[in-house]
């Protein structure tokens, strides 16, 4: 079987990958000088040239990028090449403020896809397989970076898009998906809908699920193996650097190797912008090394991680992110406590619950309220008012020794929390009324 899509690359020494990254930023920069009006000026105004960047060792004298820079420059301020040569647009999912457009050129679409053929090669896929594209279709990177990766692995692609569940669980059975490609909540209500059919996880012919787009825990990885009978893998990236595929899981599932022949990672603490050694925790920062089209230098995703680069036994080569530990806007501030909404997830499937929930934030009486709903199964709803009454005083303890606060838990009945096709949105903050 196949072990890598691109084995040179994948299982390059870390000498010759740090040869690729020293020829490419010095390359990159110059042209993002060139070209980009925007940039050059935060060049300019931290008194860097391009000819200071002598190597990938020098990056960290090149100013950082926000997502703040994105807005103010929407739609083609950060547009590196001539609209001419652009192939494609692609725009995040983001419901508030203006979006960000991201453009590619035909090599920046096929890089991107090859990272994605990584992934899904990594997840055991190959031309044999067929692979069930229920992400979102359309201006979101979900559906159309791993359809661009099957094709390049050579796997009968389903282009499914998210959505119209019973027209996915047919097509599933029909034609014998192997492979699951989703938002892990997707997946697991995927797995709820087979069940409620009176499906059993050995009925499908899925061996995989390549799953990200949102924060989930190793407890939801665990419900999502269990449900569907396979392995899940997780997939990270952003629609800034291209989409799915910067980074992905191989057999060890253990972390996500990054793509570092064409994603320079950095981890830095949010506060100072001080670079942290590997191991250390802080927000990760990208830089696409030969993107022409859209190519950020030193993005700051605000997104939580660890990066490190133990020896992993898949062979790979290329540094590992963690799980992200949600965005650092994601996290909660709580009475003081910093609260993540996966500490709340792992409580819960710890507990036994399913993933559905909600999770409500207030402030009644200068006092911040955390609420959650909880929806029972149907083996666990029960019409005794004690005994549900002494279910929800359980969680609440289990909820207060994880996060050091305690929440009001509300068991609800089955079905009654609406489940998610693409991003599952779990927190409604309503602090943000009152200010
Ligand atoms: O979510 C790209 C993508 C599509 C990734 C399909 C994986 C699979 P955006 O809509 O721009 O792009 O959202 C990017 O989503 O900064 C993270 O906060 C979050 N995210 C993405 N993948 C993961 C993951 C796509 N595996 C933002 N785990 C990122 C946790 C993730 N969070």
């Amino acid at each position: 079987m196949q072990r890598y899509y691109q084995p040179d690359i994948e299982t390059a020494s870390r000498e010759e990958i740090v040869k690729i990254q020293n020829e490419k930023i010095v390359k990159q920069v110059r042209h993002v000088y060139d070209n980009v009006e925007y940039y050059r000026n935060l060049m300019d105004k931290k008194g860097v040239k391009p000819e200071d960047i002598k190597g990938i060792e020098d990056i960290h004298k090149l100013p950082f990028l926000k997502k703040d820079d994105l807005r103010e420059c929407y739609p083609y301020g950060l547009l590196a090449t001539d609209l001419k040569n652009c192939v494609r647009i692609q725009s995040t999912s983001g419901t508030t403020g203006k979006r960000v457009v991201a453009f590619y050129t035909q090599h920046d679409v096929d890089l991107w896809e090859e990272c994605c053929a990584r992934a899904i090669v990594a997840a055991g896929g190959s031309d044999e397989d067929v692979v069930q594209v229920a992400y979102g279709y359309g201006l979101f990177t979900g559906g159309a970076g791993l359809h661009g990766g099957a094709h390049k692995v050579g796997a009968m692609t389903l282009p499914m898009s998210s959505g119209n569940t019973e027209r996915q669980i047919q097509f599933m059975m029909d034609l014998q998906s192997t492979i699951l490609c989703c938002t892990p909540s997707y997946a697991a209500f995927i797995a709820e809908s087979l069940k409620d059919r009176g499906y059993k996880p050995e009925d499908n012919k899925l061996k995989a699920g390549i799953f990200g787009a949102e924060p989930w825990t190793e407890e939801m990885r665990q419900a999502i193996e269990e449900g569907l009978g396979i392995k899940a893998y997780d997939i990270y990236g952003l629609t800034e650097t291209s989409g799915p595929g910067v980074a992905f899981e191989c057999s060890e599932q253990k972390g996500m190797h990054i793509n570092e022949d064409h994603f320079y990672a950095e981890i830095i603490d949010p506060d100072t912008g001080e670079v942290l050694p590997e191991g250390e925790k802080g927000e990760l920062v990208f830089t696409a090394l030969d993107k022409e089209a859209f190519p950020l230098l030193r993005y700051r995703t605000r997104d939580i991680c660890i990066l490190t680069r133990g020896k992993c036994s898949c062979g790979r080569t290329h540094v590992k992110m963690c799980k992200p530990m949600g965005r650092s806007d994601d996290m909660l501030i709580i009475r003081g406590v910093n609260v993540f909404p996966s500490q709340i997830e792992t409580v819960l499937l710890n507990e036994g619950y399913t993933p559905n929930y909600m999770i409500y934030v207030d402030r009644k009486n200068n006092t911040d309220t955390l609420d959650i709903d909880v929806e029972l199964s149907v083996d666990q709803f029960s019409d005794n008012i004690a005994d549900l009454q002494e279910r929800e005083k359980k969680l609440a303890a289990a909820m207060r020794t994880m996060l050091g606060i305690g929440p009001k838990i509300h068991l609800v009945p089955p079905k009654t929390i609406q489940r998610s096709e693409g991003k599952a949105v779990r927190v409604v903050d309503n602090r943000k009324l009152h200010d």
